[in-house]
């Protein structure tokens, strides 16, 4: 077992978090370089993301291929999958995999929540406390905390009177059977639509109550053959170096052609084509490569897909209800027949606003208009406080006591999406201002560059490292002025903090893409690290 290499430290390092972020920190720091890292993570075991996110019809939307890591040969050799995209337990059950493959779970104690982490000046340690009460020092903090893990859930009216059961997709737990119930889904976003097409064959009657209707193009979740999985596994090396220098890294080859330039039938092809290939990110990102960025082609994708809502919904009330008005400029939503579910008996589409919800009541919902709905079930899919939301709900302080709730109370902000100015030696993954992308290759990709610069603090006996302000704010501003470029922020989501009543509205991506960030990240590496402070109190006497 590793002993400590810090001196008067308990650990060398102190990892949050058991999803794909953690876990490969855990594997980095200790297995690679020998460091003695404690792991905690609330959960009750590995996972992450799919630890929590059990409800029906929870998939990942990014292609089998590469949803998963990249730096093992070995581990993506022994990859198994049936259909083109991963579902919950699928992917569950290979973060275990990957957690005894490398004995990663002996670092770690579960159910364990880590309430505070306290920066100590005058040791140069973190002190990391537990809600069980124990508190243990470090000299690196690792927050793999997820970016869509702090769940929201909003406040309503009456909500504690109701009977019946309330479940968020976040937080769903084991054993619940939603055959014969009448259903009540709040939210329509990746979740919601997912959720929603698995539900409505289930119950007794589904009552969807959508705020904002949502662009949503087929997934087409294929069974996968042996042969092209094969093929796969044999192309990985051009596999990952292909989406490692691409933009969304989603394992398909984004778009050069713009669709301002097409001509009306071009248009047509290329997106019926996309339509029956199925991908949400394909769909925006492989078709055309500007529908991000001009309202012309941004206009283009959306008449398309609103035609296809018409011509899919039989009621034109409830086709016209279903149809966005607003930008195709949210986290492009895919599906398994998702307008479909709207023409079975069993569903109603409750349009939330033009009739809010006014209040819970003991047996259901009822709306400002009067209208009532009677559940056994209500299920919030109502999205994540993103980004910063596990950051904010934790006290974290850094120098000179300094909380990170303050320093982010206008909106996170992070350099590289990694680091924050007077928060030594905290490396945060999927921090602010961090990639866009398929996660997977990205949370390597930032793993792997905190790995190099601790390798090189030990190499050299450095004690410490944090930002420049001006760096940061560098970053920030270049992420502004990147995101400026895309219609993104045009459109209220979570990508922007808009989904949380009171939530500033920040930039809280890099948008130009992996292969850009990769580049951008190596530079400040490979030029000394010249944006950062090292051994800031040795450096200020
Ligand atoms: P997470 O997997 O979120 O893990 C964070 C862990 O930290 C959690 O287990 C949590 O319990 C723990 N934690 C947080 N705070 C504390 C604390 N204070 N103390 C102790 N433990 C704490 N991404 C894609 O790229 N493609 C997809 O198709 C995709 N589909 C998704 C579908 C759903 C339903 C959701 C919710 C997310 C999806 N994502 C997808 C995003 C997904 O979160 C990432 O791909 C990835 O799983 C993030 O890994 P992570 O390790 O950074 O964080
Ligand atoms: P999202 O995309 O934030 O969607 C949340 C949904 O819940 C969305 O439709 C919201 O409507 C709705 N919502 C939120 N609050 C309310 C209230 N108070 N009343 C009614 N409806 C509400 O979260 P998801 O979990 O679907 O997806 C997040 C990411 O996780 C996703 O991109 C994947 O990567 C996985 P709104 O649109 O704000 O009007």
């Amino acid at each position: 077992l590793e002993t400590t290499k810090t001196k008067g430290a308990d650990f060398d390092a102190v990892v949050v978090g058991a999803g794909f972020g953690g876990l490969y920190s855990v594997y980095k720091l200790r297995n690679e370089q020998g460091l003695n890292v404690k792991a905690y993570d609330s959960a009750g075991d590995v996972g992450g993301t799919w630890f929590w996110n059990r409800y029906p019809g929870a998939l990942s939307d990014t292609e089998s291929f590469v949803y998963r890591y990249s730096f093992s040969g070995e581990l993506l050799q022994k990859g198994r999958w049936k259909t083109r995209y991963l579902t919950q337990p699928e992917i569950l059950a290979y973060m275990n995999e990957v957690a005894d493959t490398y004995d990663l779970r002996r670092s770690y104690e579960f159910n364990t929540r880590v309430t505070a982490a306290r920066f100590d000046e005058e040791t140069g340690l973190w002190h990391v406390t537990t809600d069980k009460g124990q508190t243990v020092t470090a000299k690196y903090l690792i927050t793999g905390l997820g970016l869509l893990s702090a769940t929201n859930l909003p406040k309503f009216k009456g909500i504690d009177s109701f009977k019946g059961q309330i479940l968020h997709t976040g937080a769903w737990p084991e054993g619940i059977d939603l055959k014969g119930k009448r259903v009540g889904i709040i939210g329509t976003g990746s979740t919601g639509t997912q959720v929603i097409t698995a539900t409505a064959p289930i119950a007794k009657h589904l009552t969807v109550f959508q705020r904002s209707p949502q662009y949503v193009v087929p997934i087409g979740n294929t069974p996968q053959d042996e042969a092209t999985i094969a093929a796969q596994k044999a192309s990985y090396d051009d596999i990952w170096k292909q989406v490692k220098s691409s933009a969304v890294a989603f394992g398909f080859e984004e778009s050069t052609i713009p669709a301002e330039t097409a001509t009306p039938e071009e248009r047509e092809r290329v997106f019926e084509a996309a339509w029956q290939r199925g991908g949400g990110f394909y769909f925006m990102f492989g078709t055309f490569c500007d529908i991000a960025t001009s309202q012309i082609a941004n206009d283009a994708a959306a008449d398309f897909i609103k035609k296809k809502i018409g011509q899919i919904v039989k009621d034109p009330e409830t086709a016209r209800k279903l149809t966005p008005t607003d930008l195709y400029a949210k986290r492009p939503l895919c599906g398994n027949d998702y307008y479909g579910v709207y023409n079975r008996p069993n569903v109603t589409l409750a349009d939330v606003k033009a009739d809010p919800i006014a209040e819970f009541t003991p047996t259901g919902i009822r709306l400002a208009s009067g209208a009532e709905h009677e559940l056994d079930v209500v299920i919030f899919a109502t999205g994540f406080d993103a980004v910063d939301g596990n950051y904010t709900r934790m006290d974290l302080r850094g120098r000179g006591g300094v909380t990170m709730r303050d320093k982010w109370k206008d909106g996170p902000l992070g350099y590289l999406g990694m680091m924050e100015t007077d928060f030594p030696n905290l490396f945060m993954i999927l921090g602010p201002n961090g990639p866009f992308t398929n996660l997977p290759p990205s949370i390597e990709t930032q793993v792997e560059w905190f790995s190099d610069t601790i390798k090189m603090m030990e190499a050299k006996g450095l004690k410490s490292i944090e930002p420049t302000e001006a760096a940061r704010d560098e970053w920030v501003a270049l992420c502004r002025t990147i995101a400026d470029m895309t219609l993104f922020p045009k459109a209220d989501s979570w990508i922007f903090g808009a989904n949380i009543p009171g939530k500033k509205n920040a930039v809280m991506f890099y948008l130009a893409g992996l292969g850009n960030y990769r580049a951008a990240i190596d530079a400040v590496k490979d030029g000394g690290y010249e944006t950062m402070i090292f051994d800031r109190e040795k450096a200020s006497t």
